[in-house]
């Protein structure tokens, strides 16, 4: 039987990015014949992007993609949540719906779980030669946020708050997940890590989108992130 990778997609009014980045997942060839499968979590958008969605399913036979909604906005962490009670593949991954990272990492991501047979793999967005990040504050508050976790979980990550966060599915089914927001991150972190799991890295592209194309995290969140590595350690 062919194994199978779910690309699971919280989104919240991203209009003008989801049908690109659908696009350009299911553009993905996976190695070794993997299949792949979609399920994208609309979070109450108040613009166009669920019927973006509906159209580009409409228009693409080819793609299993599956489309789940909530009724109000309750932020990734629940929509990841709720997309994970949809998915059927071996190993999966996050991926959102903007367009600052490139899916066509997720084939030397998988083919590092397979060849390694790894329980967790993080694309980081730090490790590559051209080092690109939003802004200074944002680099700066990511390098922080790597050094808490490695510093509290014993880890030696570049990049804790990568969206491209792979695992096993049945491990990630198997973690008690419980933010609803951005701390989706740090509490998968602390837990996989708590659980024993040596997170392991490799370089992925990054093109960062400033605020005015559509960015929603804010400085804010770096400091729920760290407080959440916090919480979930002591
Ligand atoms: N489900 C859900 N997703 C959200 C919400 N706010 C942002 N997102 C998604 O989270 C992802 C990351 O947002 P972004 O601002 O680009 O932050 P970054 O990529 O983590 O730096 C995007 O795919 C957004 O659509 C929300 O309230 N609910
Ligand atoms: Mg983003």
């Amino acid at each position: 039987m062919s194994k199978k990778l779910s690309v699971i997609m919280p989104v919240y009014n991203e209009a003008e990015h989801i049908k690109n980045i659908l696009q350009k997942v299911c553009d993905v060839i996976l190695p070794d014949g993997i299949l792949m499968e979609i399920v994208v979590v609309n979070d109450a958008s108040s613009d166009e992007t669920a019927q973006r969605v509906k159209e580009f399913i409409a228009d693409n036979e080819k793609c299993d993609i599956r489309l789940a909604e909530h009724e109000v906005n309750r932020g990734k962490g629940a929509g990841i949540r709720t997309a994970l009670q949809y998915v059927t593949g071996d190993y999966t991954v996050i991926q959102d719906g903007d367009e600052e990272l490139d899916p066509n990492d997720f084939v030397p991501m998988l083919q590092k779980m397979l060849d390694e047979n790894l329980s967790v793999l993080y694309g980081s967005r730090f490790l590559s030669h051209e080092k690109r990040a939003a802004s200074h504050t944002f680099y700066l508050g990511n390098r922080i946020l790597a050094l808490v976790a490695n510093i509290l979980y014993g880890q030696h990550i570049t990049d804790e708050a990568t969206c491209y966060k792979m695992f096993l599915t049945s491990l990630l089914k198997s973690i008690p997940l419980e933010c609803d927001r951005f701390e989706f991150c740090p509490e998968v972190t602390a837990k996989v890590s708590r659980l024993g799991y040596k997170i392991q890295e490799i370089p992925i592209h990054y093109y960062p989108r400033s605020f005015e194309q559509g960015k929603k995290l804010r400085a804010r969140d770096g400091w729920d992130a760290i407080l959440t590595l916090l919480k979930y350690r002591f």
